[in-house]
């Protein structure tokens, strides 16, 4: 078996990606047959053992894997491993309830850290880099997911994790951060409190933003470039692919690598869900071959997106994918968090003073998301005591907030008050505009 050094193997010609990549999804094979969920799926198509699949092509025969299934299986019943040997775990909002958990063995973590690692390395950060994280720490990815691969890139990190701007700024000038990494909704945020917090450009030393989490247009990266005077670097990734550093831009900003030695891609026709050409846009559907403790395959990712045909003239051999154009489901992603208006309307529902009718707005406040639910209220509770409002509103925050951990604008309406569709009723309206 042919062992590659990190650098070597983003330089790999095709036939000995792919050779790489079947070894790689026999060994995840082998992880999944061990899953009760596995076991079934993958017998069902007769693969009983790794040995069973001859050639990537063989991977179409496999049922994809949802983030349904991940919630029915929840908590353990994708662990692929024994519980002694998971070291951590990260979640991400489920369409309803329970969210979405994925392990990681030791050696699990270690791979994901040789891909934050490239990534970092792609777009030109280095060991005199001071990098100031502002991604949330915790169960999302976002914050420990690039953490790891700072540190072995030798860079300085600064763990400062999401909000605060006032303390982001006093660490970006006192320590002269030069990379930072956040949402682009929190760039925008940045700059805007710049002038409010007495800090001046010449204040600070950044060079470069890494962005992700959140969809944003080409308008939008050029906009954080041009207010900050630094280069900004799209990073796309998911939980359930191990989060940050799917797919990562180089220094030539020409659409993601997606590191093809760690997952399988493939690009698929929405309706269909028939192979697309390279350069058609459809929905990414990737397989991780490089977790054991929680194998995943063919995940149907619901992000819309297109392979950007040809090389890369930093002469990487990956295959890049696009800007993500869009989502096949109606996940919103609010300033970075993703939320299903399931969850919404499973806390609505749960809520007795409730009529009949409520509404998921979406929109910018300044630079920021704020999401207002409204609901209409029954009659009884209007005619009672407005500190009985003021109570339920409060419950109606604390409880959505627990579920979809960012905190909604409650406003409660008369019956009748909101809008009514003659045909399907339109819960969600998003006046964000300007997304992709
Ligand atoms: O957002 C992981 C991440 C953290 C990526 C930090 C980049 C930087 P989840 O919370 O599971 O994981 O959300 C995944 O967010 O399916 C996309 O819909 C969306 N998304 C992530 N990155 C981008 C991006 C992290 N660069 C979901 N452009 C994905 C557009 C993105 N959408």
């Amino acid at each position: 078996m042919t062992v590659y050094t990190p650098e070597e193997i983003e330089y790999l010609d095709r036939q000995a990606l792919e050779a790489l990549q079947l070894l790689r999804l026999k060994r995840v094979i082998t992880q999944a047959l061990a899953t009760p969920f596995y076991k079934e799926r993958l017998g069902g198509v007769g693969i009983k053992h790794p040995e069973d699949l001859k050639s990537l092509d063989d991977l179409k025969k496999i049922p994809f894997t949802t983030k349904d299934d991940l919630r029915d299986t929840y908590p353990y019943g994708l662990l692929a491993v024994d519980k002694k040997e998971v070291v951590r775990m990260h979640a991400s909002s489920g369409t309803t309830g329970k969210p979405t958990v994925i392990y990681y063995g030791r050696d699990d973590l270690d791979r994901w850290t040789g891909l934050t690692y490239r990534s970092l390395k792609a777009c030109g950060c280095d060991s005199e880099d001071v990098f100031q994280n502002m991604m949330t720490y915790g169960l999302f990815t976002g914050g420990l997911g690039l953490h790891y691969g700072a540190e072995e890139l030798g860079m300085f990190v600064i763990p400062s994790s999401g909000g605060n701007t006032r303390r982001q700024f006093m660490l970006m000038k006192d320590f002269e951060t030069t990379v930072v990494h956040a949402t682009p909704s929190y760039m925008l945020h940045l700059y805007s409190q710049m002038e409010n917090m007495g800090i001046e450009l010449s204040d600070l030393k950044l060079e470069k933003a890494l962005i992700g989490a959140e969809p944003h247009s080409e308008d939008l990266r050029r906009k954080i470039e041009t207010l900050f005077g630094i280069d900004a670097y799209n990073s796309y990734g998911l939980s359930e692919m191990n989060g940050p550093s799917v797919a990562f831009e180089c220094v030539e900003k020409s659409g993601m690598h997606l590191w093809e030695d760690a997952y399988c891609i493939e690009i698929l026709d929405r309706d269909s869900m028939e192979p697309l050409e390279d350069g058609e846009i459809g929905e990414l559907v990737l397989t991780n071959l490089i977790r054991h403790a929680s194998p995943i395959l063919r995940y149907r990712t619901k992000d819309l997106t297109r392979i950007i045909p040809g090389s890369c003239a930093c002469g990487r051999t990956s295959r890049r994918i696009d800007r993500i154009t869009g989502r096949t489901d109606d996940m919103l992603i609010i300033n970075g968090v993703n939320v299903f208006p399931s969850q919404i309307e499973e806390v609505v529902m749960k809520v007795p003073e409730a009529g009949n009718n409520y509404r998921i707005v979406v929109r910018k406040k300044g630079t920021l998301d704020v999401l207002i639910v409204e609901l209409e209220i029954g009659p009884e509770i209007l005619s009672d005591d407005t500190r009985d409002l003021y109570a339920l509103k409060g419950r109606l925050v604390d409880a959505l907030k627990a579920s979809i951990s960012i905190k909604p604008v409650v406003e409660l309406h008369e019956p009748g008050q909101l809008p009514v569709q003659e045909g399907k009723a339109i819960r969600v309206v998003d006046e964000r505009g300007n997304l992709y």
